[in-house]
């Protein structure tokens, strides 16, 4: 079955211990000190994520779902005018609370596709392949777990169709504008021509509305930051004193970068390992880009990675939008 045979393509846990903690080492030795927020989400990361969610402040997610359950009719339709020979691939899955919308309506045309979803986490994978078949019986579903470009070529392999490709939760904004058009650049060449994407992006807005989305009054947000010290601690034997750090985050209007910081409330040297680390008295580290777009800059990364935009869809605030994009 899927577990089997995609194992290999899943790196052994020591070597993403042992990456974990080289990423970790680089980060607090630059001049600059970062951390990957890709780290975030070990179990407890996963559950802080789930509560900010729930938090009214983080107004992302409640956007994405209602331009899903709203609007995945004519999503739905938009994709049937292109092709009617197709696969749903998803990248980064989760709970498909959100696409279950988009799948029930492509199940309503009579379509007979295959879900691929896609997660780096074994256990969502699992999950999903459980509940899913309780919720829509009618719907195929083939989990792939692992990386999202090995898991798109294994959708390859597997299938011959059309690929149609959801990329939401707003994810690609943990890139930098750069880094964004790299990924979309990537995903392109691991698609063929017919071939389309969805992908969310959160949009710019008033700035206030986006720092308290990353800033939520019951400490979520912060508590999910901080969790990334006492996950060294647990996993790379760190010995970081979470209560002689702060949670800053910062909003560029001009730029749409928003970034996360723990800033440093004294003087201190900190133990990972064999490793010693000197924080000065409000020294930040860098911890997380949640970069925002306006439409014109979306269109013009999907024209410079080889793509055409078929179609934008809004929730009713304009605040997110998920945009159809042709290969
Ligand atoms: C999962 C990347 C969409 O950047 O908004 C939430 C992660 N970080 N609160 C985001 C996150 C702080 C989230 N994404």
């Amino acid at each position: 079955t899927t577990s089997v045979m995609h194992t290999v393509l899943v790196p052994l846990k020591q070597d993403q211990q042992e990456i974990f903690s080289q990423d970790v080492i680089r980060g607090l030795s630059a001049k600059n000190k970062y951390l990957d927020s890709k780290y975030f989400y070990d179990a407890e990361g996963d559950r802080l994520f789930q509560e900010i969610m729930r938090c009214h402040e983080y107004y992302l997610t409640n956007c994405e779902m209602e331009i899903l359950r709203e609007q995945s009719a004519v999503i739905s339709q938009t994709i049937l005018s292109h092709t009617r020979h197709f696969d749903v691939v998803e990248l980064g899955a989760g709970d498909a609370t959100k696409s279950i919308h988009l799948l029930k309506e492509l199940l309503k045309t009579g379509q007979d596709f295959t879900y691929y979803p896609v997660d780096i986490s074994g256990n969502v994978i699992t999950q999903l392949e459980r509940s899913l078949p309780r919720q829509l019986p009618a719907l195929k579903v083939h989990g792939l777990h692992g990386e999202y470009f090995d898991m798109l070529q294994q959708a390859g392999i597997l299938s011959r169709k059309t690929k149609v490709v959801l990329c939401m939760g707003g994810n690609i904004g943990n890139f930098t504008p750069p880094e964004a058009r790299k990924f979309c650049r990537q995903l392109r060449n691991y698609l063929q021509p017919g071939d389309i994407v969805i992908i969310g992006f959160d949009l710019k807005k008033h700035p206030q509305i986006i720092l308290d989305a990353y800033n939520d009054a019951a400490g979520f947000t912060r508590d999910f930051n901080l969790n990334l010290l006492k996950r060294i601690n647990q996993e790379l034997g760190g010995n970081f004193d979470i209560s002689k750090f702060d949670h800053y985050p910062t909003y560029d209007p001009g730029t749409g970068a928003c970034k996360s910081y723990l800033v440093s409330l004294e003087e201190q040297d900190v133990k990972i390992g064999d490793h010693t680390f000197h924080f000065g008295l409000h020294e930040p580290v860098y911890m997380e880009i949640s970069q925002k777009y306006d439409l014109e800059s979306i269109g013009q990364m999907a024209t410079q990675s080889g793509f055409e935009t078929v179609a934008d869809f809004f929730d009713s605030r304009r605040w997110f939008a998920d945009c159809m994009w042709l290969c």
